[in-house]
């Protein structure tokens, strides 16, 4: 491909902030524009600390940008789940084999700055405190608002990483209706903090993610490097305990006491993290189209947002960011190229849209229910016997980079396995093995590896 690129971007978040630095790495013309200030000025919108966990996909597409490094410095491992039962006890549930199968969490506003910082070192031009307000696509124009007025600036060719609520998209839509779908799924999420322990230390095991599975709603935790953790209540919008019952920082403190009792005295905030953060909503995404010919592609949330459940939203956009820069690379001319980047990606968007909503299900409910574990202990049975055709569909989003919808496919055959021989038994002491084992090699064909 040409070097004479111009590309500008809309939105300086994680998937802008990547795909910056990926193609001014390749010699490409980009400008980024960025409705915030400058986060390195301003400090980050916010002030917050919140956290993502950062899987291989996403860390691997750092590796591409020579991004990963940085943020791993300020990362902390996350083995597994530690999940808090109901009766006080809990338990640590490894993700992977071994700490080579880790999450990472990591802070959303360090994340963005050493991206911002990349990109710019990379030669992106960066524009903070302008909005994207409307686009000619006729003129090849685009307006954006900030210091009090407005903006025009010609482009070649717009990539929206402006997030769930793009204005890019719905700027495309009105030219050319894209199929938009919005499906809420009900439910909302509020943030609170875990202060570190009076002597400086974590309040919580540090090096996992912590879950407390009450059936209709849970919590989570995931640690920060300084020693705090976020907890995030997930609550439906509506019942009893829901968002519409649960108001005050008084009502959280009675829901807290009944169902998250060991949580409780770690959050000396509560009632006023409560009523002073806001309460999030959860949908996910579903667009017909993400591409206008050669003027236009989404990415990231501002093409297919989606539930949180799986922790996959960032690691999926990063993903996005290395496919649509390869496929300028390998495509003479932008249609063609946007064009086979939709086609790639939309399949596996909707793939793991579907994996994050069924990952809701499983960990509020399903974590501790016996039928469950016995399938979880058959399927490390048969992840051992099999290490390069049974891979639990957990480790194929989180530890593998096959595509999402090959991992969607290959989870459905088997569950179905685990559940056919798990059927009216209580142990794995019942369990034919060399049916299962057979099956297995007739199913699931092995799985490349991974360079
Ligand atoms: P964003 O990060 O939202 O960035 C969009 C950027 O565009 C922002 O900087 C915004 O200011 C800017 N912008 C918006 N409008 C305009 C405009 N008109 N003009 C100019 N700029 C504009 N994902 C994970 O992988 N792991 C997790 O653990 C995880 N946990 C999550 C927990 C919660 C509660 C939620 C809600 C999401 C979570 N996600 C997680 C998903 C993740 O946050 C998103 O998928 C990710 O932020 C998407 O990146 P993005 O760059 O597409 O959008
Ligand atoms: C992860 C917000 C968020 C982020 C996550 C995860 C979850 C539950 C949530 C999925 C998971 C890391 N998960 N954890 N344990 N089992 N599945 O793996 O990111 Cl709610």
């Amino acid at each position: 491909m040409t070097s004479a690129r111009h590309f500008t971007i809309v939105g300086a978040g994680l998937a802008g902030s990547l795909l910056a630095t990926l193609l001014a790495k390749r010699g490409w013309q980009v400008d980024i524009y960025e409705r915030r200030g400058d986060p390195r000025v301003a400090g980050y919108a916010g002030g917050r600390s919140i956290n993502l966990a950062l899987a291989e996909r996403g860390l691997h597409a750092l590796r591409n940008a020579e991004a990963a490094d940085a943020v791993l410095e300020k990362a902390v491992m996350m083995r597994g789940r530690m999940v808090h039962f109901a009766d006080g006890s809990q338990q640590l549930q490894r993700y992977g084999r071994d700490d080579s199968e880790v999450i990472w969490s990591v802070s959303r506003g360090d994340l963005n700055l050493t991206l911002i910082d990349a990109a710019e070192a990379a030669g992106a031009k960066l524009h903070f405190d302008r909005r994207l307000d409307s686009v000619d696509f006729q003129a090849r124009t685009a307006t954006f608002l900030g210091d009090g007025r407005s903006h025009t600036a010609p482009f070649n060719a717009l990539l929206g990483a402006d997030g769930a609520g793009s204005v890019l998209r719905q700027q495309m839509n009105a030219v050319t209706p894209i199929g938009e779908r919005l499906e809420s799924l009900g439910h909302g999420y509020k943030e609170l903090e875990i202060p570190p322990r009076v002597d400086g230390g974590f309040s919580l095991e540090p090096h996992a993610l912590h879950i407390w599975p009450r059936g209709r709603y849970m919590c989570i935790a995931l640690p920060n490097d300084e020693r705090t953790f976020t907890v995030t209540l997930f609550l439906p919008n509506h019942g009893k305990p829901g968002f519409d019952t649960v108001q005050t920082g008084d009502d959280a403190r009675a829901l807290f006491e009944r169902d998250f009792a060991d949580a409780l005295p770690l959050i000396p905030d509560l009632e006023n993290d409560f009523e002073s953060h806001p309460t999030g909503t959860l949908s996910t995404l579903y667009l017909d189209r993400w591409s206008l010919d050669d003027k236009a592609v989404l990415l990231g949330d501002a093409a297919h947002a989606m539930v949180p459940f799986h922790g996959q939203g960032m690691n999926c956009a990063f993903e996005d960011c290395v496919s649509l820069a390869r496929h300028l690379d390998e495509e003479t001319d932008l249609a063609t190229a946007f064009a086979a980047f939709e086609a790639e990606r939309r399949p596996n968007a909707l793939a793991i849209q579907q994996m994050a909503l069924e990952n809701y299900l499983e960990m509020r409910e399903r974590v501790d229910d016996a039928d469950f574990l016995l399938q979880r202990s058959l399927e490390r049975a048969l992840a051992e016997r099999h290490p390069d055709r049974f891979v639990p569909r957990y480790a194929m989003v989180t530890f593998r980079r096959i595509p999402y919808a090959t991992a969607l496919v290959r989870g459905v055959v088997q569950r179905d396995l685990l559940i056919e021989a798990t059927r009216g038994q209580e142990s794995l002491d019942g369990i034919d093995w060399p049916a299962l084992d057979a099956a297995v090699e007739r199913l699931l064909p092995p799985l490349p590896a991974e360079a």
